[in-house]
């Protein structure tokens, strides 16, 4: 093993080599009924399996004080490639959440599911119940190719069913090979010594970091596809598919008051052919493999790869691993990121409705709502990468069987959410997440009713405005591409963005820092005046505050395409 910098490997880099193809103690932890938890270095393994160790962070302290250890639990993320998922796997997911989760089924930002709360015991059950469904947790979190997320759109296919098609096949193709998860999870006969697991792809270490991939439809930018490592954005000529313009090097995560980090818009560097997505995956894949820094985790994505050996060395050495030029990049236009929301009709007369889920979180009655749907309906599910979910072809004659289930429930399918509602992100943040800094998903329903009474007193109450906000700067909910966006700084405190574009194009700029909740709407109401005012027609109001100066401007993803 070694690392490009000459820098020693990180410590989960001798972990990954000594796990045994991720198998470390996890088997043996599991079954250890002292502690809630697993051992530090399976708790890290663990994550390659689709789960997290984690802790109820609203009682620390009350346990702290009583001497016992932290009220460990599971998080457990599914794989599902480009959203999609059956009535009868909503209903196992639903039962699993209720029976050994928290109760709630919560969407995220790379359009699966997470749940929430699972305890130790529960945790095999749990994983064992998905995988009976016909769905995995593998590899949805890790040092590998995480979900992949896609354009979702259903009533526009079959160009969203290419889309679709080409999601599954790059995460069916990046799937590690280890027999691990087989043996731990769901009882497969243990691999005796010598081991003769192998990962021909990713080698024994996996990748440096998480590595992540999407596919896009223009003119809908709905999975930010400059946000990802790896990022395809369909040319449509004539009607179909031509091909895929590359965009490599996206990501958010960054910390604070440490420059080295940043978020980082993704490069378009090129064109390929749908048959030679596959391919081209592999070579950037495996380019980040071989030069990704293994010695410093924060500094180990793609991105930076890409800003450490430049843009041209990065394109010569996919060439070379291609054996061929690539083809320039064809033009493409995206007008926006945000989800439609309420009833389509396709082309061949059945329904689809989108229903806004404020971040992403299903519970009470519309677990209940979503659970009797599931049992009537005939078409499918499809998660969005904004955390919303579509219930996709309904034919003509059960709509209003849905509505009537929807109103059962007190949910107005028909009425839109309020703009700031509409298109909100929150990432989870507390009291699951471990790296939370402030509070994200359960501060998101109060700030945004102070926003709305605030905007509508400035006669703003029907404005689209991208809302985004995360607990810390890691970024999960692409806050850097939002009109405006709070990221926890630290209790009750956040830095405050704006400028970000309607289509996820363009990295906002910081313009406060360390602001209250009330500090936050305090500083946005005189832009608002001004935007009232002084705004110009159709003019978004991320285009407003770097026109007028609150923000500085720079380039966008289109600009250097
Ligand atoms: Fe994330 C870590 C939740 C999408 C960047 N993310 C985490 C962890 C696992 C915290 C941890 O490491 O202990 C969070 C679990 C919270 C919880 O209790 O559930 C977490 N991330 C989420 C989700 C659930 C947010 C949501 O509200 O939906 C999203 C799950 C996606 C999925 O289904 O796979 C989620 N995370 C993202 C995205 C958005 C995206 O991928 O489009 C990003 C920014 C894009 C990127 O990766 O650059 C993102 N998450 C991070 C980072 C920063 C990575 C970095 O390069 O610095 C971390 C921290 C880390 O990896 O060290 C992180
Ligand atoms: Fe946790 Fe930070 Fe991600 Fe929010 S942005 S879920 S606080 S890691």
């Amino acid at each position: 093993m070694s690392t490009e910098t000459g820098r020693p490997p990180a410590a989960e880099e001798r972990l990954k080599a000594g796990s045994r193809f991720l198998r470390g103690g996890i088997a043996a932890g599991l079954e250890d009924r002292a502690s809630g938890a697993l051992a530090e270095g399976d708790a890290k393994l663990l994550k390659f399996h689709g789960s997290y160790q984690q802790d109820d962070r609203d009682l620390r302290l009350e346990r702290m004080e009583h001497k016992l250890e932290p009220a460990y639990q599971f998080m457990v993320r599914v794989r599902m490639p480009g959203g999609v998922c059956l009535p009868w796997q909503w209903l196992a997911l639903d039962r699993l959440a209720r029976e050994h989760a928290n109760g709630t089924l919560r969407v995220t930002t790379r359009q699966t599911f997470q749940l929430h709360g699972v305890l130790k015991r529960d945790l095999k059950r749990t994983i064992a119940g998905i995988n009976a469904a016909l769905l995995s947790t593998v590899a949805a979190c890790g040092d590998v190719n995480r979900n992949v997320v896609c354009h979702n759109n259903p009533y526009l296919s079959p160009l969203h069913r290419e889309t679709y098609a080409a999601a599954q096949a790059l995460s069916a193709r990046f799937l590690p090979r280890t027999r691990a998860y087989h043996e731990i999870w769901l009882d497969g006969e243990p691999l005796t010594a010598p081991i003769k697991d192998e990962e021909p792809l990713y080698g024994a270490t996996y990748l440096p970091r998480k590595l992540k991939m999407g596919v896009a439809l223009p003119p809908w930018n709905d999975i930010d596809v400059f946000a990802q490592d790896l990022g395809f954005i369909a040319v449509v000529e004539n009607g179909r598919i031509a091909g895929y313009d590359v965009a490599v090097g996206g990501g958010m995560g960054m910390s604070h008051n440490e420059p080295a980090t940043y978020a980082r818009l993704a490069d378009v560097v090129g064109f390929c052919p749908p048959e030679q997505l596959l391919e081209l995956a592999e070579a950037v894949v495996t380019i980040q493999r071989d030069y990704g820094d293994r010695s410093d985790r924060k500094h180990a994505r793609l991105k930076y790869t890409l800003d450490d050996c430049g843009l041209a060395w990065f394109r010569g050495e996919l060439e070379r691993r291609l054996g061929r030029a690539l083809a320039p990049a064809r033009p493409f236009a995206f007008e926006h990121n945000r989800d439609p929301e309420g009833w389509a009709q396709d082309r061949e007369g059945n329904w689809h409705l989108t229903l806004n889920v404020l971040s992403g979180r299903i519970r009470g009655p519309w677990l209940d709502a979503l659970r009797e749907i599931a049992l009537a309906h005939e078409g499918d599910f499809r998660l969005t990468a904004n955390q919303n979910v579509t219930i996709a072809g309904i034919a003509p004659a059960r709509r209003a069987g849905i509505e009537a289930i929807l109103a059962r429930h007190g949910i107005d399918a028909g009425r839109p959410s309020a703009p700031v509602r509409r298109d909100a992100l929150s990432c989870v943040a507390l009291p699951t997440c471990g790296l939370a800094m402030a509070e994200s998903e359960r501060m998101l329903p109060g700030f945004l009713a102070r926003l709305q009474a605030l905007l509508e007193r400035l006669g703003l109450g029907a404005l689209p405005l991208a809302i985004r906000v995360t607990g810390c700067p890691n970024g999960c909910a692409r806050p850097y591409l939002a009109e405006i966006a709070l990221v926890g700084k630290s209790p009750g405190r956040y830095d405050l963005f704006l400028g970000g574009d309607a289509a996820g194009t363009r990295l906002n700029r910081i313009y406060r820092t360390s602001l209250t909740e009330r500090d936050v709407i305090e500083a946005l109401a005189p832009i608002l005046e001004d935007y009232a005012r002084e705004r110009l027609r159709e003019e978004r109001f991320g285009d407003f505050v770097l026109r007028r100066g609150y923000v500085a401007r720079q380039g966008n993803a289109l600009e250097r395409a």
